[in-house]
């Protein structure tokens, strides 16, 4: 199959698994082309089956915002008939469907009929896409997708609940490649961050609001009264300042580390022993299924999806939104007895099995196969 991959280049987790999908495809024979404004963090090699092509958008002084959607749309066009390609994937609603959308009624006009497939990822539905500004063009978007997926149940329902949706919903998980995170622990170089009798816990993100940062400094605070403990901080983000301070002001600042983006995040997870996720949102949750994957527990919020990944009592522990005691108090709990925290460990890779990559690309495919089908008997 020859299929056009859309999604955002970062390191969010959208792209990531947009990219992941992308080199599995690829891997299994597919043709794939990725269509974004800057090469994948993720896309490190391109080979006769993966290509990658950029969207350019020219400045103009005229335009206070740089049309991307225009840009986006027209480039789908030029890849498709260039390429033959058979279905777009866009990932991220925002403006990837919208362009997505316009892009199927230019090519229709020069007789070209192909299928879209839209997931949404959480924030484009959350976030985002449910201000009044955009929710007439994501809700028309969506319901104008030849296929609608959902990394989780519970974005499923908010999108339900949030727009007027007409389309099914198919829910396929996030995934994850496991073999490349299977590291042994002890295979790990801890001494570089922390000393032998010192636990070391880990937060990934974009340090934006959503993911309540502040309380990832809160809870580590608690930890760091009870037991030696490091602060390992992956990611960039608009909170990483007040973050800095926070931990300043309550006299831990030696104890925090900013490592700032990473794309070796598994070497990080590798040497921690406790990972905290205390989001407002979180529609799945990538960054705790990595962790998972890595034998490493879970202290989260229980927003969104996030207890259809981390399961209570079994990879970690959920806590209500804000509540940083709660969280402080599970997260000592598992780390304070190296027998439970070993067990937490086993437990957690476990879980993480479910979401193996070689057991959901499948899905996708699937999809791909009955949209293609019900796409040419219309
Ligand atoms: O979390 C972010 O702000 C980034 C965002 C993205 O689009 O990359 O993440 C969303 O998509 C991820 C991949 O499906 C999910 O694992 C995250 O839970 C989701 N973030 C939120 O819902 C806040």
């Amino acid at each position: 199959m020859k299929i056009a991959i859309v999604c955002y280049p970062t390191f969010g987790g959208s792209g990531v698994i947009a990219t992941e999908l992308g080199i599995a495809l690829s891997n299994l024979g597919h043709e794939i082309h990725f269509i974004t404004y800057k090469q994948p963090v993720k896309l490190e090699l391109l080979s006769h089956h993966v290509h990658f092509h950029e969207v350019s958008v020219p400045q103009y002084p005229l335009f206070h915002y740089q049309p991307y959607e225009l840009a986006l749309s027209s480039k789908l066009v030029n890849v498709v008939k260039a390429h033959g390609i058979e279905l777009l994937h866009v990932h991220y609603a925002i403006p990837h469907a919208y362009a997505g959308y316009m892009a199927k009624q230019m090519l229709a006009e020069s007789g070209i009929q192909i299928p879209m497939v839209t997931t949404l990822h959480g924030t484009d539905i959350t976030l985002v896409g449910n201000h009044p500004f955009y929710k007439p063009a994501v809700t028309f978007s969506i319901n104008n997708s030849d296929a609608v997926t959902s990394v989780s149940h519970s974005l499923k329902d908010d999108t339900l609940k949030l727009f007027s949706i007409v389309k099914d919903i198919h829910v396929i998980p996030n995934f994850i490649d496991l073999d490349k995170y299977n590291k042994p622990s002890d295979q790990c170089d801890r001494s570089s961050m922390a000393l032998d009798h010192e636990r070391i816990v880990t937060h990934v993100s974009n340090l934006r609001p959503v993911k309540r940062p502040g309380d990832v400094i809160e809870v580590f605070d608690r930890i760091q009264q009870e037991l030696p403990a490091k602060l390992i901080i992956v990611g960039d983000g608009p909170e990483k300042e007040v973050m800095k301070q926070r931990a300043f002001n309550l006299g831990i600042r030696d104890r925090v580390f900013f490592l700032g983006n990473s794309d070796e995040v598994h070497k990080i997870l590798c040497l921690s022993d406790l990972f905290l996720l205390p989001s407002e949102k979180e529609s799945f949750g990538l960054s705790a299924l990595e962790a998972m994957a890595s034998s490493v527990p879970v202290v989260s919020s229980d927003a969104g999806g996030l207890s259809e990944v981390n399961k209570q009592g079994v990879s970690g522990y959920l806590d209500a939104v804000g509540d940083v005691a709660g969280m402080a108090h599970h997260a000592i709990d598992i780390l304070r007895d190296q027998h439970r925290l070993d067990q937490f460990k086993k437990q957690a890779r476990n879980l993480a099995q479910e979401y193996d990559i070689q057991s959901v690309v499948p899905k996708y495919l699937a999809l791909y196969q009955d949209t293609l089908r019900d796409f040419k008997s219309r």
